[in-house]
């Protein structure tokens, strides 16, 4: 497919970018790495790890207390990010991982209700509540998935239709008005998918997938706590479908496959926009009851 030799992605890898819009990067980081990062979340939750009574929320997004840059935290995931990017000077800085856990605790019921992914599930999306989306937009240049614990399967992994970067494209490519986040239509576009996946791993395992790819998050039937987080990487330009000198990143080449062509001149007709969803509203209030636990339990 490629000619192309990459030193952090593999042959398989750049195929499997390719083919599902996803590769898993095993090991990334250490577990002591990861646990030094994860040890509080309880602590900042407010709950018992040993008394699921005391969970009282199913999924939580926790906002972020501490970051660093991916580079020094995780060079094998940086190098793999760039490769996909298309090469360091393309992304956004600062590119950096926080510990804003998206924590899947599961309820009673799941044990019983938990359904392998499917067109039905609930909860298909494409990333990025915050920006009118483009064919070609840079705020969401990649999805990643970061496993700062084990995630088995049924244990509330996050569900991937592999098969729904062409779908998403084949949307998007008419619409220089650009989408907003809402008006995607989810349901048509995923009955159109029929490849799902669990993202199941390791602490320390990191996906990165294309930014149009349709995920759901899930019932966790193990209750097992399930800790990730989902930061995207920004691109520094918007994506370029019609370079002069053909230098497409594996992410713009996942998209002119999808649409079956060798490039896609794409204008926005209307301006790019930002939006502040009401999660970032909240989360002010979150940090600092978060900050009152932190401190009254002496960390
Ligand atoms: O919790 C999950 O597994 C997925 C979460 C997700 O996709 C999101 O918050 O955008
Ligand atoms: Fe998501």
């Amino acid at each position: 497919m490629t000619a192309k030799k990459y030193e952090f992605l593999s042959d398989e890898d750049v195929e499997s970018f390719l083919t599902t819009g996803m590769v898993c990067i095993r090991n990334a980081f250490t577990s002591e790495q990861g646990e030094q990062w994860s040890r509080d979340t309880f602590v900042r939750l407010g709950y018992d790890p040993h008394d699921p009574e005391t969970w009282a929320q199913t999924r939580i997004h926790m906002p972020s207390l501490n970051h660093r840059p991916v580079k020094d935290f995780s060079p094998r995931a940086w190098g793999a990010i760039c490769e996909l990017c298309g090469g360091e000077d393309r992304i956004q800085q600062p590119a950096q991982w926080g510990d804003s856990f998206i924590v899947n605790l599961g309820a009673p019921e799941h044990a019983e209700t938990w359904q392998p992914p499917t067109a039905n599930s609930p909860g298909w999306h494409k990333d990025g509540d915050f920006f009118r989306h483009f064919l070609d937009s840079p705020e969401q240049g990649l999805l990643t998935i970061i496993l700062w614990s084990d995630v088995l399967p049924r244990g509330g992994a996050t569900f991937v239709a592999t098969d729904s970067v062409p779908v998403v494209a084949r949307f998007m490519a008419d619409k220089t008005e650009g989408t907003l986040p809402n008006s995607f239509g989810f349901k048509d576009l995923i009955a159109q998918c029929h490849q799902f996946v669990e993202a199941t791993g390791k602490t320390g395992d990191v996906y990165l997938m294309h930014p149009y790819i349709l995920h759901a998050s899930s019932e966790n039937a193990l209750r097992l706590p399930r800790l990730i987080t989902n930061p995207p990487i920004h691109l520094k330009e918007p994506m370029n479908f019609d370079r002069a000198d053909g230098d497409y990143s594996l992410i713009e080449k996942t998209v002119l496959n999808a649409l079956g062509v060798d490039r896609f001149p794409f204008a926005p007709t209307v301006p790019r926009e930002r939006i502040i969803p009401e999660r970032v509203r909240r989360q002010q209030e979150v940090i600092a009851q978060e900050k009152a636990r932190l401190a009254a339990a002496g960390i």
